[in-house]
């Protein structure tokens, strides 16, 4: 994804990590070369003017907490964070999503996208097509939708002459027992009037709490103009941006949510239903400047390896799936194993660590995270609950089997253990993050 930007950001980067010192000079070229990546990457000349400036005068005037070179790595981090936004967060509630967005940007496929991912999170979704322009569309999206067993409504049923309206309306009320309901739209070649018309009615009549705007990655600066006349018409409450896999000029997409209140929802990265990924800002960038670790790393200078205090329920034996997941992650970002144990003051825990600890491999890391996603929010919190019919539904969710997520609870519960013990006995318990990780994976063998 964005390859090419992705390789000059991660080259400016690496000759700033290197840098014999941090002077007007380095900070001067660094500036160049981002420039240069983000220009080519379609990213708006005003945003990068902005984004350089920024940098310039930060990298050299605030005050260091870090070592410069951190500081400098800090400040473009955040910066593009600034270009980017923070993404939005859907929530896993009921709610109806109407999806806009021009001819051929992705909607339809989205829709399908979209009600996979609520499945996998164990809410109900049913699709409903508004577009009765193009004959082919509802067979579309209704393939789309059987493949993923998902409901479907056309409005077949209704009487010739029937209206958009009048599909949407009884679409809406014939899944009214259904948790998501998502609304395809017409697309049209162009901003036109007669399009902004029918969405503004439908959103009027159904009152949807998710505008999604769909956006092709590949248009470029295009996105500026289209984000703004949407949101001007419906109000955007998120955008997704597909076909980020096939272009380099992702970044102009990415940078049309500053013409909006809202921020990137999901991004595609393929033709098929599961080619999606909810968006996030600090990982999408951390990947866009290749330090998966980078802002661990940031974050570990930042804390220093002192005692930190641990989250009270935690020790008490509160550890959720989701504290599970967290620790995973954080872990994942930090890089390899090895080197984290080394940092850590473990003897006092009477952690003896041999090689063999530090295998733990990145591709079961990458499963457990896989079965978390497919987990609801319930499942995350309290894993008591997952009898034998999630289970099933989890390890499909995720591709895996009923034997590998019972594993990942099997973990789980060792760690809540380990949490407690830790919590009730000896007290000292220095960078909880990715300490008990190989211990436990050694039980797991
Ligand atoms: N590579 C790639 N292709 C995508 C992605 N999303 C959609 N497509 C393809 O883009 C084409 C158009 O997608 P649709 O979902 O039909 O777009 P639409 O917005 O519904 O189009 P209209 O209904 O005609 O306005 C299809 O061939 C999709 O397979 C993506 O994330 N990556
Ligand atoms: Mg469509």
């Amino acid at each position: 994804m964005l390859g090419k930007l992705s390789s000059s950001l991660k080259d400016s980067i690496r000759k700033i990590a290197m840098a014999k010192r941090i002077d007007k000079q380095t900070v001067e070229e660094l500036v160049r070369d981002i420039q240069r990546a983000l220009i080519q990457a379609d990213v708006k000349i005003a945003l990068v003017k902005e984004l350089s400036n920024r940098i310039r005068e930060r990298s050299l005037k605030e005050k260091l907490t870090l070592n410069p070179r951190e500081h400098v790595i800090k400040v473009v981090y955040e910066e593009l964070m600034n270009i980017i936004g923070k993404g939005v967060e859907v929530p896993l509630a009921s709610q109806k999503i109407m999806m806009v967005g021009l001819h051929g940007t992705g909607k339809t496929s989205s829709c399908a996208k979209l009600a996979r991912y609520f499945k996998k999170k164990g809410l109900k979704p049913a699709v409903i097509c508004a577009d009765v322009y193009r004959p082919a569309a509802s067979d579309q999206l209704r393939q789309l939708c059987d493949s993923i067993s998902v409901p479907f409504y056309d409005g077949a049923d209704l009487p010739a002459g029937k209206s958009v309206m009048d599909i949407v309306k009884a679409g809406v009320r014939g899944f009214e027992k259904y948790d998501i309901r998502i609304i395809d739209t017409a697309g049209r070649h162009a901003l036109e009037e007669e399009m902004i018309e029918e969405i503004r009615e439908i959103e009027e009549l159904i009152r949807p709490e998710q505008r999604f705007l769909v956006l092709d990655a590949s248009i470029g600066q295009q996105a500026s103009v289209q984000a703004r006349a949407f949101d001007d018409a419906v109000g955007i409450t998120g955008i997704i941006i597909t076909k980020m896999d096939g272009t380099a000029k992702g970044g102009g997409a990415l940078s049309a949510v500053s013409e909006t209140n809202s921020g990137i929802a999901f991004i595609g990265t393929g033709e098929k239903v599961d080619d999606i990924e909810k968006f996030e800002s600090d990982r999408f960038i951390s990947r866009l400047l290749g330090m998966g670790d980078l802002k661990s790393l940031i974050e570990m200078a930042e804390e220093s390896l002192e005692e930190k205090d641990v989250d009270k329920d935690i020790l008490k034996g509160k550890f959720t799936l989701k504290d599970l997941y967290k620790q995973l992650e954080a872990v994942r970002k930090m890089g390899p194993f090895k080197k984290i144990m080394q940092m850590m003051p473990l003897g006092g825990l009477g952690v003896d660590l041999n090689d063999e600890m530090y295998q733990i491999t990145e591709d079961k890391l990458g499963q457990f995270r896989v079965m978390m996603d497919s987990m609801t929010e319930e499942e995350l919190n309290d894993p008591k609950v997952i009898g034998g019919s999630r289970l099933r539904r989890i390890a499909r969710g995720s591709g895996t089997s009923t034997a590998e997520v019972s594993a990942l609870l099997k973990y789980h519960r060792l760690m809540q253990k380990m949490m407690k013990q830790l919590g009730s006995g000896r007290g000292r318990m220095p960078m909880m993050k990715g300490m008990p990780i190989g211990k436990m994976m050694k039980k797991l063998k």
